[in-house]
């Protein structure tokens, strides 16, 4: 269903506030934990930190599956399978390959992707010249590739994850003179926008289950019932992660106004380091690291709300990337920690957990479209084992263009 821009700045303001305050109160530490630095110190619950040391979770890595599982299926359902598939989740049955020249995007992301190839031809990830039409640099199409990411069924989701099976190329955008060293960013690095939306409602409702259980099961009390009856035919078409009419509401106001989860990414081939872009419009307005966040304001806001602020600048949380081993499957993946270098989103909550950790994983689909995960592992009583690490949600980057919110929103709005 097409929807007018009016019908688009009609929504509620107070939809976007709840997922905002949601995650708000999931990212955000009520306290500025003393745990963990880049010098090899104990950080009390995930272990010795140290630079590019896997995240000790509650969940361990898993051997790893064999790649393959899912090369036969048909993600978009265009009578192609994934591994012969050109554009693995735009329906595109005529396999119209890409026009020569398209390759568009930040130059180090396009390096990445083709040296990174060259290094794993029989992978999964496709670079712009293997790519069809329907999902190459031709007319944006790259977005559409998003567009399909969002829309696939949640189980899909998971299944897209595991059929992509390696981490594929870096983001790019290293001009940080430490890049792969623990310190701070310097420069633009190269943006990613990104819309967060929730797994599935019975993931959701592993949270506050959890809670209500006594910190010792993920199952059991009526948000688990509550998820089922948001999943049963009929309230899904309202209510489904991916397609529910509500959540592309939030989504869609989530974007229109605030561009969540906007990422700088600054890595070069190995890794680097990612900020957390969080209000962008004013994060990221011109000439408001010198007006606001260098200046009086932004240490107010800094003193305010450290977990969104830590520096009293611009950058609004910091974290390293590396490559390591995916919680999902075991096999290679994009490792985000945000542990470091400022401890960003590990700390402590108030309604009962001690303790908390957001790592995030990311796949290459193809050059400059990548899929990601946002998990959190929480920690109730690390003495009595009453952990938990659950998957929040999923997060499609882009970082070709990089388009504006008004293409983004449309691509991933308009029918194939
Ligand atoms: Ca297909
Ligand atoms: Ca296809």
């Amino acid at each position: 269903m097409q929807r007018s821009p009016r019908w688009r700045r009609a929504r509620l303001a107070a939809l976007a506030a709840i997922p905002l305050l949601i995650a708000s109160t999931l990212t955000t530490p009520s306290v500025s934990a003393d745990v963990g630095d880049q010098n090899g110190r104990w950080d009390g619950f995930w272990g010795p930190w140290e630079w590019k040391n896997q995240p000790d979770l509650t969940t361990p890595v898993p051997s790893p599956e064999p790649l393959g599982t899912y090369d036969r299926k048909d993600f978009d359902n265009d009578g192609v399978v994934n591994i012969d598939d050109n554009c693995l989740l735009v329906p595109n049955p005529d396999q119209q390959p890409a026009v020569a020249g398209q390759s568009i995007g930040p130059t180090d992301l396009v390096t990445y992707a083709e040296q990174w190839k060259a290094e794993n031809p029989n992978s999964r990830f496709r670079t712009d010249s293997q790519l069809g039409e329907a999902c190459s640099g031709y007319n944006k199409n790259y977005l559409r590739t998003t567009k399909g990411l969002i829309e696939s069924p949640d189980e899909v989701k998971d299944e897209i994850f595991k059929y992509l099976g390696q981490s594929g190329p870096m983001f790019g955008g290293a001009t940080d003179p430490h890049a792969g060293t623990p310190e701070y960013p310097e420069g633009p690095g190269n943006w990613a926008p990104s819309l967060p939306m929730c797994s599935s409602w019975k993931k959701i409702a592993e949270l506050p289950d959890w809670i209500l259980s006594g910190f010792t099961q993920p199952s059991g009390t009526i948000f688990q019932e509550l998820s089922k009856f948001l999943e049963q035919p009929g309230v899904s078409d309202i209510a489904d992660c991916g397609t529910g009419a509500v959540p592309q509401a939030v989504e869609d106001s989530a974007m229109e106004y605030w561009f969540w989860a906007g990422k700088r990414l600054y890595t070069d081939a190995d890794g680097g380091k990612i900020s957390n872009r969080f209000v962008p419009f004013i994060t990221e307005a011109p000439g408001s690291q010198e007006l606001i966040w260098s200046g009086e304001i932004g240490q107010f806001f800094n003193r305010l709300h450290p977990g969104l602020f830590p520096l009293g600048t611009g950058q609004a949380g910091m974290g390293y990337i590396y490559r390591g081993k995916s919680y999902v499957d075991g096999n290679d993946t994009i490792l985000m920690d945000w542990r470091g270098p400022n401890n960003y989103l590990v700390g402590s909550i108030w309604f009962g957990p001690s303790g908390w950790l957001i790592y995030d994983e990311c796949r290459a689909i193809q050059t400059g479209v990548y899929h990601c995960s946002a998990v959190l592992d929480l920690v109730a009583n690390e003495w009595t084992g009453q952990r938990m690490t659950w998957n929040e949600g999923w997060m499609p980057w882009v970082l070709k263009g990089p388009p504006t919110r008004e293409e983004y929103l449309q691509a991933i709005r308009t029918p194939f």
